[in-house]
C-alpha cells in the first residue's frame, strides 16, 4: 500500500530544518497527538528533539471527546511513564482539559526567565492543533480544517500570542514516522490525490472491524462488513455512485467517504496502550 504515492501529492507538511530552528528558539514545546492513536500519531524524531532541546516539553493526547475516558486515563499513565513528559488530554471542540492545560502552561512559563517565552506546537497533521491554539487564545486565528489538504489546512509558521509573556508558534503537520503507514498516508496526503484510496478505505475497514465488529454494520448500513470491498460497494451502489454504462458501483468514491469518516470520528476507532 502507498508505494505508488507521489510526494509532489503531499499536503505542505513543516520541513525538519525549521521546525529544529523554531524548537531552540521555544523554552516549551508542545506535542500534539491524537488520541484514538496515540502511537500512531506520534512523530519519534520530534519527541527525541523536544526531550534533548526543550526546558519543557509537553504531550496532550486530543480529541479525547472520540476516545472512552478510561482509555484516556491508560494512555495517559502509559505515555507520562514512557515517555517522561507531562501528559494532558484535551478536547479542542468540547473544551475538555483546556484549563487544565493552561494552568500546566502557566505553571511551566513561570519557571523561564526572560522577557517572553515562546512555546512551539507541533505533531502529525489533523491532531488538531491549531484548534487547540485558538481555544487557549481564546479566539479563532489560526486557520483550522477537516482534512489533509482541505481549505485553511496550516502550512506556515505563526507566532501567536497567547497570554501575558506567553508566545505560541503554530506549523504545518509532521510525518508520523511510526511503523503505521495507514496513519501517515490518510495524514499527509488529501483523499482525493490518494492513488488507490479503496485499498486505503479496505485497510481502515478492516481495522475498525477487527476492533469493533459491528461498527462498519451500523454506521453504513451493510449487509456484509466481513469483506471491506463488499463494504465500499454497497455504499456506492446505496449513493448511486455507480458506472452510468456499466452499472459498476464506483469504490473510489466510496472509499473517499470511508477514508472522512476515519478522520472525523464519525468511524469510531481507537487502540488501547500496549500492556
Ligand atoms: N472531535 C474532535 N475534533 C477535533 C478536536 N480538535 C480538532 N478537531 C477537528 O480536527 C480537524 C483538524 O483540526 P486542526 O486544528 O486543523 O488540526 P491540525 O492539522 O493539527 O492543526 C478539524 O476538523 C477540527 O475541528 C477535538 O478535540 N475533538
Ligand atoms: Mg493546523
Amino acid at each position: 500500500m502507498g508505494r505508488k504515492e507521489k510526494k509532489r501529492d503531499r499536503i505542505v507538511l513543516a520541513r525538519w530544518g525549521d521546525l529544529y530552528r523554531l524548537l531552540g528558539e521555544s523554552e516549551i514545546v508542545l506535542i500534539v497527538l491524537d488520541a484514538r492513536n496515540p502511537l500512531g500519531t506520534l512523530s519519534r524524531r520530534l519527541a527525541s528533539w523536544a526531550r534533548r532541546k526543550a526546558d519543557h516539553w509537553v504531550l496532550v493526547l486530543n480529541k479525547a471527546d472520540l476516545v472512552p475516558p478510561e482509555v484516556v486515563f491508560a494512555w495517559r499513565g502509559y505515555l507520562e511513564e514512557r515517555m517522561d513528559a507531562p501528559t494532558v488530554a484535551t478536547s479542542a471542540t468540547q473544551r475538555m482539559g483546556t484549563l487544565q492545560l493552561r494552568r500546566l502552561l502557566r505553571r511551566l512559563a513561570r519557571d523561564v526567565e526572560g522577557p517572553r517565552v515562546r512555546m512551539l506546537v507541533a505533531g502529525v497533521p489533523k491532531t488538531g492543533k491549531s484548534s487547540l491554539i485558538n481555544v487557549l487564545r481564546g479566539r479563532h486565528s489560526a486557520s483550522t480544517s477537516l482534512y489533509p489538504g482541505s481549505p485553511g489546512y496550516t502550512r506556515t509558521y505563526t507566532l501567536y500570542r497567547l497570554e501575558g509573556r506567553l508566545y505560541v508558534y503554530d506549523t504545518p503537520g509532521t510525518a508520523p514516522d511510526v511503523s503505521d503507514e495507514l496513519e501517515r498516508l490518510v495524514r499527509i496526503y488529501p483523499p482525493e490525490k490518494l492513488r488507490a484510496p479503496e485499498r486505503v478505505a479496505a485497510r481502515i475497514i478492516e481495522r475498525v472491524s477487527t476492533r469493533f465488529p459491528h461498527h462498519v454494520r451500523e454506521v453504513y448500513k451493510v449487509e456484509d462488513p466481513g469483506d471491506p470491498y463488499r463494504v465500499l460497494e454497497e455504499i456506492a451502489r446505496r449513493r448511486g455512485w455507480v458506472e452510468k454504462t456499466t452499472g459498476e458501483p464506483l469504490l473510489e468514491q466510496a472509499a473517499l467517504v470511508v477514508i472522512r469518516d476515519y478522520l472525523s470520528g464519525r468511524l469510531l476507532y481507537y487502540v488501547e496502550p500496549p500492556r
